[in-house]
Parts: C-alpha cells; structure tokens; sequence
C-alpha cells in the first residue's frame, strides 16, 4: 500500500478542490443560463390594453368586499408604436419596488424576481426592489432586505425560495393590514408583488383593496406546485393554465417513482405505494400518471363522482333511495385497490406502483364529512372562548374527551349542535394515529393540512385487511406460470396434467390458478386425494407442495411520501422560462399601474413566440368557502377537470397500465430533469394533452 497522502497537499488539490466545492458544473450553468424572453419585452415600453371578451361572473361578496378592484378587466401587455417622450418618462421612472414570498417553495420563485429585477434595472439603474423576509411576517412586521444584483445572480434558476425565505402567515386582520402599508410607506414603495398560491393571491387582492387609495400597487403571481391556480373566462378561454413550479416538483417525483418502477419490475416483490403531494387537488398526481405510468394512480375528483349502482339498483327494487350509493367511501376504495392487486397477481405479478393524492381524503365522503364538522367545532369553541382548541386539549385524549362530551349533550352545543354519538362512535372507531391526524391543528388560512396525515396508511392498512379475507376466500393468488409449472413437474416425474387438473382452476392458461378451495396445505392434499391423485396417509408430494407455496401471496408494501423534495428541486427549463417571464409580466403590470391583477402568461401551450403576457383581475376568481368552520372569500381552487383531454387519455390507458395480462409492465421512464440538451420535454404531458383541439 502506498504511503498516505498528506490532508492538506490532498484538499488543496486541484482537482479534490473542484469535486468538494459548494458549487458544481450543473449550479455554474444554471446560473448562468438566460431564460427567453417574450419578444414584446425586448420591444420597450409597453401598455396595458383592456380585454372585456374575457368575462367572469362577479361574487356578490366579492363586489362587496373589493370594490375598487372587482371591476378590473383582463389586461393584456401590448406594445404601443407611439410612445411620447412624456410616457416614456413615466414608464422608466425610478421606482420602489417590493416582492415577497408567501406559501409553500415552488421551483422558479428565484427567477420572477430576476424577471422584476432585470426589467426594472433595465428601465432605470437607480430603481430598487425590497424583499420581505420570511413571506408575509416581513411585510407585517417591516423586515425586508435590499435585493442586490449579485443576490439575484446567485439564484438565477435556482430552486427553492432561500433567498428572502417564506412563511404561510395570513394576513387577515385590519391591524395586520395597515402595518402592511406601512411598511411598504415607510420604503416608499410604488409597488407590491406577491409570490403566492390562491390563499396569497387571495391575500394580494385584500392588500390591493386596502393599499388603493395610498396609490401602492399589488400585482400576484401564481405559484404552487400543486396546479391548482388555473383561470378559465366564463366562456372556458384558458387564461392561466398552470401554475408556476407544477412541472419542476411533478418531474421530480416522476423520476422517483418510475425508479421505484425499475426497482419493482427487478425485484417482484413490493408495492411501492406513493403519496404525492396536492393538499387538495389531484393534477400533480395526474401528471404522475402521465409520465410514469405507474399501475394504479387515484384520482380524487374522480373517486368524489363515483355512484355505486349495485346500492342505487337494490333501492330502487325497495322503492328507496340510498344516499349513501353516491360517492367513494374508505372501504369500497380499498376494494378497489384490492381488485387492481389481485387482477395482477393473477398474472404472476404480485408487485407494482401506486400513486395516491396528498389530498384524496377531501374526496372520501365521511372523512369530508368528519373535516367539516370538527373544523366548525374547532372554530366556535375557539370564538366563544377566545381560546385556541390545540392549546386548551394538547394531547388527542383530550380532544376526544371534549368530542365526548359534545356528543353526549354534556357541553351547550346549541351554536354547533353537529357531533352526536353516531359521530363519535364512527370517529372512535378510525385508528388513533388518523383521529389525531384529523384532529391536526389547521394551518393559518384555515386548509386541513394534508401533509401531516398518513392518508396511505389508512388507506394500504385497510387493504390489507381486505387482502387478508381475498386471501382467506381463495381468490388472491399469485398466477404461476405455465413453463415453470411443466418443469417443476418434470423434475419431480408428476404427470403435470393429471395434477394440473386437480388444483388449478385454468388448466392449460399461461398462468396457473390455484383452485379458490385451495386455501391450505390440508385443502391441497384433500383436493389430491379426492381426485385419487394420493391417499390419505401419503405426504403431498414436494413438487405439489412448491407450487401451491409459490401460489401464496405475500402482500409487501414500501410507502413513500413524495412533496417536500419536488417542491425543492431547480426548475425545469419551462418553469426557468415560465416564471422569468411572470417577473417582467408582474413589471409591466406594475408599470402600466395595474393593481389587484395576478401577473399571468396565455398560450403557455404553443410554441414560445406565442405566449402572451397578461393581468387577470383575482377579485374575479373569488368565492365564498368554508375555512376555520366559517366562509370566507378566497380564490378558488381549479380541481382536475374530468372532461379534460388529460383526464380522458388517462382513463382510456389506465388499464393498459395495470398491465393484468400475459405482456410486459408499460412504464415510461421520463428520468432526471435535463437542462442542457435537446431531450428535455418542453411543458407539462397534462398542458399538452389539454391543447389538443380538433
Ligand atoms: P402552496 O399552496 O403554498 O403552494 O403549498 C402547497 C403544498 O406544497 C401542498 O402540496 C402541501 O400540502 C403543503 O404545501 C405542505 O406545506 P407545509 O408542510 O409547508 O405547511
């Protein structure tokens, strides 16, 4: 062995130095990589132009509540031949600008701001942008920091929201809001963006409402990884067809779960079951489905519109009807799954992958019912208290005790008389982990928090147990095949035909069946024996043996929770181009003195040199909803349409994808993001799916 190397000659090595540094060759080209720009931005000074052929219907709460904003049309960024020298001044004067973060990371947030930083530099050197620190708490509470040319270069591209960080704060008090303008005052800002998802943007049209008459303006923009801030017009024009970071975080988990694919094809031994996240709505799942087609992906919007005809047939027969026969419940979701597991085992496939939404809770009828109904409570006992329900029952023994209590009329339930003792027998009933999950604390803008529940263990624990009584019933087997059945047989010198007869229930198929009587090594040697294969004092032969243990089905699942690290990933290249041009679509919304407009970008399904930069007004996008037991005016959110061409390819291939037949799995390998290169796909499979026209 040659002598060691002495540490410091070895870390000061050139070539040690290059492989351990911070920063490598895919974060250099990154950073240095320059996204396109839509041409009417290289065009110069630009104008607003109205655009009332898009319409939507107004919320009454909505014209109540915004006034000043609820009126504003559709903008579209245009360019205006003629510019005075007047209106030139105006556009590239010096200007205030603050952006903050608000929400959950989504791929791209880094590349707004340098879109809004290289247009308003661009426009004028002496123009500043603030960002506000730690998402809305820094614009409550005043901390922000000066956004610097070397800070924006160092995240050109770069996923994550590090470099002003975020936070989820909700500001929804009148003290919260005038510390808002104050801050932006004080800076002598001319303008506010947020970076956020519905609830934000939700937020950035109360902040417009409420900064209109200081002349500040507030310009969203639409981020979430989960997809759900889509705008259509009242006419079904697509206006915004997918938020920002959607692609990136829906690549990442579809490389990793088509690895796990891999994994499962190799080794035929698990179900790798995977929870992607979407707090409510199932797109990113969808888009799953689409890149990886895994074997089984749920799709809540679909499982909420499920009627179970056996029930509505046998009421009809009762001249009753059954409310229950509409939507999916817990247990016929498991059956589901179940048919799925066993249609594949048959064939010798007694493994594969499973995509199951972060949110499909909000679709299973009684546990919406169940999130309804303690949201109220939580909510009026934390009014009529002035208290917080988490803070009073810590821990879920208490909780329930005061569910208990309700339930049995113990506590004044007049103002929420709606947990009696048929709920909490049926709570009661849910593990503990998923009662406490259910009992989680709501996050600041009132939303059930998907993420902390184990929504795929119930779920996979309930499958097992069905699994366990298939199981029991004969019916959930591993399908052997034919081959090997003949050369098992042949190396034992059985008559494979004779016994074929006697166990499988399709002799003579590709894949074998054991018979549904089969169910044990004592109902095999009685099958033998009743067939006069054997007698009764003699040992099952081991061949016979061998095949009915191959027969057994072992049911493995490995679960994985994919959200946290899509959502971090860098961007693709159409979330690099996509936000960057969000940025100067926010500037020159911003500039054109828009304000309560989410910054948007149109035709985001044709080729790049026709997208469109254009202001969609958000107090238009709002309704009334349920939040914290109580309705409150928020953007609403766009759920997976199930008329979509998306939707539809999906379902027309989704057997295909169980792959519960005698050829090969299908599952498509999209594998890593590539940011150089020709190969890298160019926009979501959903968003071109969805484009496609007659
Ligand atoms: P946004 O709506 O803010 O984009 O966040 C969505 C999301 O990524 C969900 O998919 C997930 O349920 C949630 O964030 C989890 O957030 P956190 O754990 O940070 O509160």
């Amino acid at each position: 062995m040659g002598s060691e190397l002495e540490l410091d000659y070895l870390l000061n090595h050139p070539i040690a130095e290059n492989v351990t540094s911070d920063v490598n060759i895919e974060t250099i080209e990154r950073r240095s990589f320059s996204p396109k720009k839509i041409p009417i931005f290289s065009q110069g000074v630009s104008l607003l132009k109205d655009q009332p052929q898009y319409s939507f219907i107004n919320d009454k709460e909505s014209e109540r509540v915004l006034p000043d904003i609820i009126h504003n049309q559709v903008q579209k960024v245009t360019i205006n031949g003629q510019v005075s020298e007047a209106e030139k001044r105006e556009f590239s004067r010096k200007r205030k600008i603050g952006v903050v973060f608000s929400g959950g990371p989504a791929p791209g947030g880094h590349n707004v701001i340098a879109g809004i930083y290289d247009e308003v530099k661009k426009y004028n050197v002496k123009s500043k942008i603030f960002g506000f620190l730690m998402g809305p708490d820094g614009l409550v509470e005043s901390r922000y920091t000066e956004i610097t040319q070397d800070m924006v270069d160092a995240h050109r591209n770069m996923g994550g929201f590090s470099m002003l960080k975020t936070g989820r704060t909700k500001i929804d008090s009148k003290k919260k809001m005038d510390l808002s303008l104050e801050t932006c005052r004080n800076l002598g800002l001319d303008a506010l963006v947020v970076i956020g998802g519905d609830d934000s943007n939700t937020n950035a049209a109360f902040l417009a409402q409420h900064f209109k008459a200081s002349g500040i303006k507030v310009i969203g923009v639409p981020k979430t990884i989960d997809g759900d801030i889509q705008v259509k017009t009242d006419q079904g024009d697509v206006l915004c067809a997918i938020s920002f970071g959607f692609h990136s975080a829906a690549r990442a988990f579809s490389q990793n779960i088509s690895n796990l694919a891999n994994d499962g094809k190799s080794t035929v031994k698990y179900w790798h079951v995977c929870k992607v996240m979407g707090r409510v709505a199932s797109h990113l799942t969808l888009e799953s489905a689409l890149q990886t087609h895994a074997n089984l992906s749920l799709i809540g919007e679909e499982l909420a519109e499920y009627v179970d005809q056996d029930r509505l047939k046998k009421a009809k027969e009762n001249k009753t009807v059954d409310y229950n026969a509409f939507g999916m419940t817990l247990r016929h979701l498991s059956r589901v799954i179940c048919d799925t597991i066993v249609r594949r085992a048959a064939f010798g496939k007694n493994y594969g992958v499973m995509i199951v939404p972060e949110g499909i809770l909000e679709f299973i009828n009684e546990i919406q019912v169940f999130i309804i109904k303690l949201n109220k409570i939580i909510a009026e006992y934390n009014t009529i208290h002035d208290l917080d329900f988490h803070r009073s029952f810590p821990v879920l023994t208490a909780k329930l005790d005061y569910l208990r209590r309700i339930s049995q009329g113990m506590i004044d339930t007049t103002p929420f008389p709606i947990w009696n003792l048929r709920d909490d027998e049926l709570f009661n009933q849910l593990p503990p982990f998923f009662r406490e999950g259910l009992l989680v604390e709501r996050d600041l803008h009132g939303n059930f928090q998907f993420s902390q529940v184990k929504t795929e263990k119930i779920i996979m624990d309930m499958v097992k147990e069905y699994l366990g009584v298939l199981k029991e019933q004969g019916i959930y087997k591993i399908g052997i095949e034919a081959e090997e059945y003949q050369v098992i047989m042949a190396a034992g010198h059985l008559d494979p035909d004779s016994y074929g007869a006697a166990i499988f229930r399709n002799p003579g198929a590709p894949y074998l069946l054991v018979k549904e009587n089969i169910i044990s090594q004592k109902t095999l040697k009685q099958a033998l024996v009743s067939n006069k294969l054997m007698d009764g004092d003699d040992s099952v032969p081991a061949p016979i043996v061998d095949i009915y243990k191959k027969s057994e089905p072992n049911f493995k699942t490995q679960t994985h929770f994919y959200g946290y690290d899509g959502r971090g990933s860098d961007p693709t290249h159409f979330d690099c181009n996509y936000t960057y041009n969000l940025g100067m679509t926010a500037f020159h919304l911003l500039a054109g003195n828009a304000t309560g407009q989410m910054a948007a970008i149109r035709n985001l399904e044709l080729g790049f040199d026709q997208w469109e930069p254009i202001g969609i007004p958000i107090a238009k996008l709002m309704h009334l909803e349920e939040r914290k037991g109580k309705l409150e005016l928020v953007i609403e959110k766009s759920l997976v349409d199930l008329n979509s061409n998306a939707f539809r390819a999906y379902k027309a291939l989704r057997e295909k994808w169980v792959a519960a037949d005698l050829g090969p799995d299908h599952y498509r390998q999209p594998g890593p993001v590539r940011f150089s290169g020709e190969t890298e796909e160019d926009r979501p499979i959903t968003l071109v799916l969805n484009s496609i026209r007659a």
